[in-house]
């Protein structure tokens, strides 16, 4: 298979395992849980989960424990994006070529979608602790894979420190404060914390626990985390070219909102060629930092490249 073939395999496989943990639509609360499945099943490349993923087999993880995570990381990031399309955030109308949740559901029941998302990603990273039961039980009740127990927990704080204050919410919240400041009060320090948190934070989380659940070492975890980093600065950047010179039909979304809502970004600070050369310089260097782990995972590697070329 080629690599948009194994890419596709691969999104599609994440896709079914996100699938697998929605939950079902029923009970006098069946609206919100409509609108948490609309927003998490309106599409998307389903890249944590496949970063998540491919990080795990690279430090030659196994089995189904990794799917809980990927689920729930998915979950996050959806509720992250409905909340952000809100009119309180960047009133945008339309996402992966649809409707964002608001526009749908109103904007009360897109901001408990939002709660719900969260809340029942964490219902749903914990049911690692089920498989991990159904484990021991299989191997006779013996104190069998202890080590498995404490990387699951490991995986769910870094799961749930990512995703928040000291993470995405600690980006969002510099993000939106630096909305309208003067360019010069924006600088590149503001600017490198607001991505790393905002962007980067939830993709250090994918591939971390990849590496936390397939039984890395401390160090190795660490040197994912700034893989991932890169990766995530480098995919920041690409996002910000791509709303200056991005197609809105390939997007599913609409160029400009960067300037719509006056958002200083690496693009606005720097123009368009040297916001390219940034990216390509930490995809590069992620790159090399991935290729000196020993082992290797190519359709991991390649994916990383892609990431810089991509379109959407
Ligand atoms: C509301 C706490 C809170 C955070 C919002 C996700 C986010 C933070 C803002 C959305 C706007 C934005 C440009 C975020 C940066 C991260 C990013 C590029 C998200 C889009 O991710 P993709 O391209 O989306 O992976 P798909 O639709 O493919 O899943």
């Amino acid at each position: 298979m080629n690599f948009e073939e194994t890419l596709k395999q691969r999104t599609q496989e994440a896709q079914a395992i996100l699938s697998a943990y929605l939950p079902a639509e029923e009970g006098f609360q069946k609206t919100v849980l409509e609108a948490m499945n609309y927003s998490v099943l309106a599409g998307g490349k389903r890249l944590r989960p496949v970063l998540m993923r491919e990080t795990f087999f690279l430090f030659g993880g196994q089995g189904e424990v990794i799917e809980p995570f990927m689920a729930a990381l998915e979950m996050i990031h959806s509720y992250s994006l409905v909340h952000d399309d809100l009119p309180a955030m960047d009133n945008d109308e339309y996402r992966r070529g649809r409707q964002t949740t608001w526009r749908v559901y109103g904007e009360g029941m897109a901001v408990l979608a939002g709660d719900g998302l969260l809340n029942y990603a964490y219902e749903t990273a914990g049911r690692v602790f089920d498989l991990l039961e159904k484990r021991r039980s299989e191997a006779g009740g013996q104190n069998a894979g202890e080590e498995q127990w404490r990387a699951a927990a490991r995986a769910l704080q870094v799961l749930a420190q990512k995703a928040g204050v000291y993470g995405m919410v600690g980006g969002q919240c510099a993000d939106i404060l630096a909305e309208n400041r003067r360019q010069e009060e924006v600088t590149e320090e503001l600017l490198f914390y607001i991505h790393k948190n905002k962007t980067a934070a939830l993709i250090e989380s994918a591939m971390m626990i990849g590496a936390i659940l397939a039984g890395a070492s401390e160090e190795q975890i660490g040197r994912m985390e700034r893989v991932a980093e890169d990766i995530g600065l480098a995919f920041q950047i690409q996002d910000d070219i791509l709303d200056v010179i991005g197609d809105q039909d390939m997007l599913g979304k609409p160029v400009g909102s960067d300037e719509k809502n006056h958002k200083t970004t690496y693009v606005t600070l720097k123009g368009v060629k040297a916001a390219q050369e940034e990216a390509d310089r930490l995809t590069k260097e992620a790159l090399a930092m991935l290729r000196s782990f020993g082992q290797r995972n190519l359709f991991l590697e390649e994916l990383v490249e892609a990431l810089m070329h991509r379109e959407k």
